[in-house]
């Protein structure tokens, strides 16, 4: 398999998911600008949508959409426990929770990250994300992760989103739970492993 990345864009999700489950991959460096991956490939051809993450198999079919791939790779060691079974209401539910961080939280701070809207609209934006902000924080105060049992493919992409935030000069600490969440997700070896695997 090989992952199509930009470093700490929504695609450390996947890859850290390929680094919980051990699974063997290629990180593939794009570069979003130019729309090239590293190997000087025409990005485009490999993913028309243009953006990461996109995952190609090794039957060369290529996934494309976060929680779609957090999903397909969870499935390939499931008993790793990254997903509930699929077919039950627990797995429903983590689907609920990967839909509220796609839409409203990467949703929300993807638009911050555009130099077109003034002040004003990037105020509105915010004040919407820190409404959901307390939604993550009422779960997070109860339970370490956003399923009751145990970390999921759902924290991996919420820890991915929400370290953009120190991008605005979001003050994390005005919900602790965030903050403690982040600090736990963080010392996960393979959260260290594909930050630092990022970071060359
Ligand atoms: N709907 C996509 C969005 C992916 C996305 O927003 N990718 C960003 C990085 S986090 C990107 O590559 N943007 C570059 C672009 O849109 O040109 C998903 O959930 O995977």
């Amino acid at each position: 398999m090989k992952l199509y990345y930009a470093p700490h864009a929504c695609s450390l999700a996947p890859h850290i998911v390929l680094r919980e489950l051990d699974l063997p991959f290629e990180l593939i460096r794009v570069d979003n600008t130019t729309k090239r991956t590293a190997n000087g490939e025409d990005f485009l051809a490999i993913n028309p949508k243009g953006y990461v993450a996109a995952l190609q198999l090794d039957n060369e079919h290529v996934l494309t959409e976060g929680p779609a791939i957090l999903q397909y790779l969870a499935e390939l060691r499931p008993e790793a426990n990254l997903v509930p079974v699929s077919g039950t209401f627990e797995r429903v539910r983590l689907q609920e929770w990967l839909n509220f961080v796609s839409t409203e939280i990467h949703g929300g701070l993807g638009w911050l990250f555009s130099s077109q809207f003034p002040d004003e609209v990037k105020a509105l934006i915010k004040e919407k994300l820190f409404k959901r902000f307390v939604v993550l924080s009422q779960t997070l105060e109860r339970q370490d992760y956003l399923m009751a049992n145990g970390f999921s493919v759902a924290d991996a992409y919420l820890f991915t989103v929400l370290r953009w935030t120190s991008l605005f000069g979001i003050d994390l600490n005005q919900w602790p739970a965030l903050v403690r969440f982040q600090a736990r997700v963080d010392q996960r070896p393979a959260v260290k492993a594909a930050l630092a695997a990022e970071s060359e």
